[in-house]
C-alpha cells in the first residue's frame, strides 16, 4: 500500500491548480456571487505569521463550503503594504521601505500560495502601488469636495515613538497602539474626516448587520451616544452665559457649582473679572500637554482653581454658585463645561470634598423620607426627587424633561466619537493630494489657500527619497524634498507648495474590498471600481478577521463606504449601505498558553509545518484546537494526532481502491445512519464556524468506517467530500484514487435525511408476492416512501425484483412489507 506523502501530493495539486488559475471567478458571468473576504495582511519582514494562517484557514473553509453549496465564491487576497510598521522596520534595518516592501510582498505571496486557499490572485491589490494609491488620493478628494475632509488646528495625540500624530482610535489606554509609547498632546493643524456626521447611522445600522456581538458592542461604546440636555447658567453681572451639557438635568437643583475646562474660551474672555488671574493662568499652563486619559482618570486627585469674582446663577434654584476650572472637564466634549452635582456624580463628589463645596442630595432612594442624608460617595442609583421645589416626588425620567423645559434648556445628543485624524508626519504612505497657494489664500476667507490636486493629475507620486526618516518636528520628511514640495497652483498657476503629510494607513484599508472585485477598466487605471461589478458583488457576504480592528478598520470601512455612497460614486445600497453583511471575529492563536511574540521566542513558523506535516494537516490542526471564534492554543505534540487521522483516512481509501471500489452486498442501515448523522454534524458545525467539532465528527466517522469488515464507496465518498474544505489536497487525491475523474471540489455539499437520524430501528419481514424472502432494518418512524426507497436497494430484494415490474406495495406499518410483482 502506498504511504501518505502530503508533501508530494500537495505540491502536485498546488502546481496544477495554479497553472489552471483554478479558483478564478468570472466576475461578470458568475450567477451566485459570494464574496468571502478576510483581512489582508501587512507584509512584515518576518513572513507569514501562523496567526495569519489560522485566520485565513478558518475563512477559507467557509469559502470552500459555500462553493460546494453552489455559490461562485470570490476569495481575494492582497497586501496592506503602506504604513508605519514597514517604515519602522526599514529604519531599523537600514533599508528603504520601498525595497523592503517589495521583497516582503513577494515572500508573503509565495507563502500564501501554499496555504491551499481559494485565493484568486488575478485580483490582488497592493496599497503601496501607485495604481492603488492613486485612488486612495482620489477618495480623499471626493471627501474634500463634499465637505467631509477639513483641515483644522486641534489638540491632537502625538506619539513620540512613531514621531507622528495618531487618530483617536490608535490611542489605547493613553498609549500608542503600535509602539506603546505614552502619547502627548500637541496643538497642530491637521486633516480630519468628518466621521462624526455619520455617528448616528454607524450606530443605528449595528442593529441590522449580522456581526459578532462583541464587536458590535465595542463599536457602540466607542460611538458613545449620550442623551442629555444643554442648560445655560448666567454669569452674575455680565452678559455671559455658561452652557453646560448634562445627562442628568433632573439633578439641576443639586448643582452647587459650575466647572469650565481650563481651555474654555470664556476663561480668557472673563480675564478682567477674575481676581486671581495669575493663579488661574498657572493652572491653565499646567494642564497643557496632559493626555485626556490622565485627566479623566477616576482615581486622580481632583485639582482645580476657583475663578474668584465670577459667580453663576443656577437657573433652577436661582441661587449663586461658584465657577471653577478643573482639568477633569475636557474642552472637546459636550460644551466644555459642566454643572457639578456632587451628591450624584462621583467625580464631582470627590472634587467637592477636596475643595469644601456644598453637597445637596436631590435624588432620594427611599422617598418619601424625612431626611435624605448625604452618603460617603455619590448616589448614582434610582430614586425620586427631593429638595427640588415643585418637582419633588417625580422619578428621574419624569424630571429630566420637566426640569429641562422649566429652565429653557434643550434636549441634546452627544457622541463620544471624534473626527478621524488622517494626516501623518511620515514618509511611507500616499501623499495627501492638496496644494497650498499663497496667492489664492488672499481670496480665501479662511486664509488657508487650499487647492485640491485636480483628479487628472493623480497620483501624486511618493518620491523615492534617501532620507525618509521621521523628523520629529510637526512635518513629514517630504517637507525637506524641494522638488516635491514646490509646485504650481492648479488654479492660478502661481508658485505653490504641496501638502507634505501622508494619509493614515487605515485609509488604504478602508476601501480595498471595493477595489478587489474590479476588472479591466479599473485595473487599467480608469476608475477605482466599476459600478456594475460593485453592485453585483457587494456587500461582502462574509468577512472574517481579528477583533483588534473593532474600532479602527471596521469602523472606518463602514464610514468610507457610506460616504462614497452618499457622494454618489458607489451604488449598492443593500443592508443600509453597509460594506459587510456578516462579520465574524476569529479568536487569538496562542502557544502553550502564552501570547506568541518574537521576544518570547515562541513564534510558530508555518513554513516548517507545511514542509514536515503538510499544509492539510497544519490546516486541520489549527482548526481542531478550539472553536474558531474562541482562538486556540498551539502545542507542537498536538499536530501528530491530526497527522495520524489524515493517514487513517488515506489508508481507508487506499484499501477500497485495492478491492476495486465495489459496493458491499448489504446496505448496513446502522452505518447509513452514522453517515447521515456525520453529514448533519459537519454541516451544522461549519455553519457555526465550529470547525473543531466538525473535525471530531469526521474522526468518529473514520473510526466507524474502519470497524466495518467491508466499506462501501458511498461511505467513503461522503468522507472525502466532507473533508474537502478542511484538507483540500488530501481530499482531491483520495477522490482521484477512488476512481473519479472529476474534482472533489466541484461536488455538491452532501445532504442528510432527518428521518435517517432517528435512533430506533425495527426489523421488517419482506415478502415478494406473499412469500417471505428476507428481513430489512429500518428506523421505527420511517415514512412509507422511505421504506420503499430503502428496500428496493437491498440486495436480496433487487435480486427478486430483477426483470420484474412492481405492481403494488402492501405496507403494514411496523409489521411487514409485501411487494406484488409481475
Ligand atoms: C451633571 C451630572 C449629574 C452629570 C450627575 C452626571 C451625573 P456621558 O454619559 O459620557 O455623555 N460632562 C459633560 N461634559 C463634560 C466634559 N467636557 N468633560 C468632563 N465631563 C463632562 O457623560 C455626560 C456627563 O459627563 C454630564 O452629565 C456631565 O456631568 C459630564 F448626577 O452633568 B453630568
Ligand atoms: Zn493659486
Amino acid at each position: 500500500m502506498k504511504e501518505y506523502n502530503p508533501i508530494e501530493i500537495e505540491k502536485r495539486w498546488r502546481e496544477k491548480w495554479e497553472g489552471e488559475n483554478r479558483w478564478h471567478v468570472d466576475m461578470n458571468k458568475a450567477e451566485r456571487p459570494y464574496y468571502n473576504l478576510m483581512m489582508f495582511p501587512y507584509p512584515s519582514a518576518e513572513g507569514l505569521h501562523i496567526g495569519n494562517v489560522y485566520a485565513f484557514t478558518g475563512a477559507d473553509i467557509h469559502g470552500r463550503y459555500q462553493r460546494m453549496r453552489g455559490n461562485d465564491v470570490f476569495e481575494p487576497m492582497g497586501f496592506d503594504a503602506f504604513g508605519i510598521h514597514s517604515e519602522n522596520f526599514a529604519i531599523k534595518k537600514g533599508l528603504h521601505p520601498r525595497d523592503l516592501t517589495e521583497k516582503n510582498v513577494n515572500n508573503f505571496r509565495d507563502q500564501l500560495k501554499k496555504m491551499g486557499a481559494l485565493f484568486d490572485w488575478t485580483h490582488e491589490v497592493d496599497t503601496s502601488k501607485p495604481e492603488y494609491y492613486k485612488w486612495t488620493q482620489w477618495l480623499f478628494l471626493q471627501l474634500y469636495k463634499n465637505g467631509l475632509a477639513y483641515k483644522s488646528k486641534a489638540a491632537v495625540d502625538w506619539c513620540p515613538g512613531c514621531k507622528t500624530v495618531l487618530a483617536d482610535e490608535q490611542v489605547i489606554g493613553g498609549k500608542c497602539e503600535r509602539c506603546d509609547s505614552v502619547v502627548v498632546q500637541r496643538e497642530l493643524e491637521q486633516w480630519f474626516f468628518k466621521i462624526t456626521d455619520y455617528a448616528e447611522r454607524l450606530l443605528k445600522n449595528l442593529e441590522i448587520i449580522d456581526w459578532s456581538e462583541s464587536v458590535k458592542l465595542i463599536q457602540k461604546n466607542w460611538i458613545g451616544r449620550s442623551d442629555g440636555a444643554e442648560i445655560e447658567f448666567r454669569i452674575q453681572n455680565t452678559e455671559y452665559r455658561i452652557k453646560v451639557f448634562t445627562t442628568r438635568p433632573d439633578t439641576l437643583f443639586g448643582a452647587t457649582y459650575v466647572v469650565l475646562a481650563p481651555e474654555h474660551d470664556l476663561v480668557q474672555e472673563l480675564k478682567n473679572n477674575i481676581e486671581n488671574w495669575s493663579e488661574v493662568d498657572a493652572y491653565i499652563k499646567a494642564t497643557q500637554g496632559k493626555s485626556e486619559l490622565e485627566r479623566m482618570e477616576v482615581q486622580k486627585e481632583k485639582t482645580g482653581v476657583e475663578l474668584k469674582g465670577v459667580r453663576a446663577i443656577n437657573p433652577a434654584t436661582k441661587e449663586e454658585v461658584p465657577v471653577w476650572i478643573a482639568d477633569y472637564v475636557l474642552k472637546t466634549y459636550g460644551t466644555g463645561a459642566i454643572m457639578a452635582v456632587p451628591a450624584h456624580d462621583q467625580r464631582d463628589f470627590e472634587f467637592a470634598k477636596e475643595h469644601n463645596l456644598p453637597v445637596v442630595m436631590v435624588i432620594c432612594p427611599n422617598y418619601p423620607a424625612e431626611i435624605c442624608p448625604v452618603l460617603d460617595e455619590a448616589y448614582e442609583g434610582e430614586g425620586k426627587l427631593v429638595a427640588s421645589g415643585k418637582f419633588n416626588g417625580m422619578t428621574i425620567e419624569e424630571a429630566k424633561s420637566a426640569i429641562t423645559e422649566y429652565v429653557g434648556g434643550v434636549k441634546k445628543i452627544n457622541y463620544h466619537l471624534r473626527d478621524w485624524l488622517i494626516s501623518r508626519q511620515r514618509y511611507w504612505g500616499p501623499p495627501i493630494p492638496i496644494i497650498y497657494c499663497p496667492k489664492c489664500a488672499l481670496q480665501d476667507p479662511s486664509g488657508q489657500g487650499i487647492v485640491p490636486v485636480p483628479e487628472k493629475d493623480l497620483p501624486v507620486l511618493l518620491p523615492y527619497v534617501e532620507n525618509f526618516h521621521p523628523t520629529g518636528t510637526d512635518e513629514s520628511p517630504l517637507a525637506t524634498v524641494e522638488e516635491f514640495v514646490n509646485t504650481t497652483c492648479p488654479k492660478c498657476g502661481g508658485a505653490a507648495k504641496r501638502e507634505t503629510d501622508v494619509s493614515d494607513t487605515f485609509l488604504d484599508s478602508a476601501w480595498y474590498f471595493l477595489r478587489y472585485p474590479s476588472t479591466r477598466s479599473a485595473r487599467s487605471g480608469q476608475v477605482p471600481f466599476e459600478s456594475e461589478i460593485t453592485k453585483k458583488w457587494l456587500p461582502v457576504n462574509m468577512y472574517i478577521g481579528g477583533k483588534e480592528h473593532s474600532v479602527l478598520h471596521l469602523l472606518y470601512a463602514r464610514f468610507i463606504t457610506m460616504a462614497l455612497h452618499d457622494i454618489g460614486v458607489l451604488d449598492f445600497s443593500a443592508q443600509g449601505g453597509e460594506p459587510f453583511t456578516k462579520f465574524r471575529a476569529n479568536g487569538l492563536l496562542i502557544k502553550d498558553g502564552n501570547k506568541m511574540s518574537k521576544s518570547r521566542g515562541n513564534v510558530v513558523n508555518p513554513d516548517e509545518y507545511f514542509a514536515s506535516y503538510g499544509v492539510d494537516v497544519t490546516r486541520m490542526y489549527l482548526m481542531f484546537l478550539a472553536p474558531f471564534q474562541d482562538g486556540g492554543d498551539w502545542r507542537d505534540e498536538g499536530v501528530r494526532g491530526i497527522s495520524r487521522f489524515a493517514k487513517r483516512a488515506w489508508q481507508l481509501a487506499e484499501g477500497l481502491t485495492l478491492r476495486g471500489g465495489s459496493d458491499p452486498p448489504a446496505a448496513d442501515i446502522d452505518m447509513e445512519r452514522i453517515r447521515h448523522k456525520t453529514i448533519k454534524r459537519v454541516t451544522q458545525d461549519i455553519e457555526k464556524l465550529q470547525y473543531n467539532t466538525a473535525i471530531s465528527a469526521l474522526m468518529e466517522y473514520v473510526n466507524a468506517i474502519s470497524n466495518l469488515k467491508i466499506q462501501s464507496s458511498k461511505q467513503l465518498e461522503t468522507l472525502i467530500v466532507l473533508l474537502a474544505p478542511f484538507a483540500p489536497h488530501l481530499a482531491e487525491e483520495l477522490w482521484q484514487a477512488t476512481n473519479h475523474d472529476d474534482s472533489v471540489h466541484d461536488q455538491s455539499w452532501p445532504t442528510y435525511d432527518e428521518a435517517m437520524l432517528k435512533k430506533e430501528i425495527i426489523t421488517l419481514p419482506v415478502q415478494i408476492n406473499g412469500k417471505m424472502r428476507g428481513i430489512v432494518e429500518v428506523a421505527a418512524d420511517v415514512t412509507e416512501d422511505d421504506i420503499k426507497n430503502t428496500i428496493i436497494h437491498v440486495d436480496f430484494v433487487e435480486k427478486w425484483l430483477a426483470g420484474k415490474e412492481v405492481k403494488k406495495w402492501i405496507i403494514v406499518p411496523g409489521r411487514l412489507v409485501n411487494i406484488i410483482v409481475i
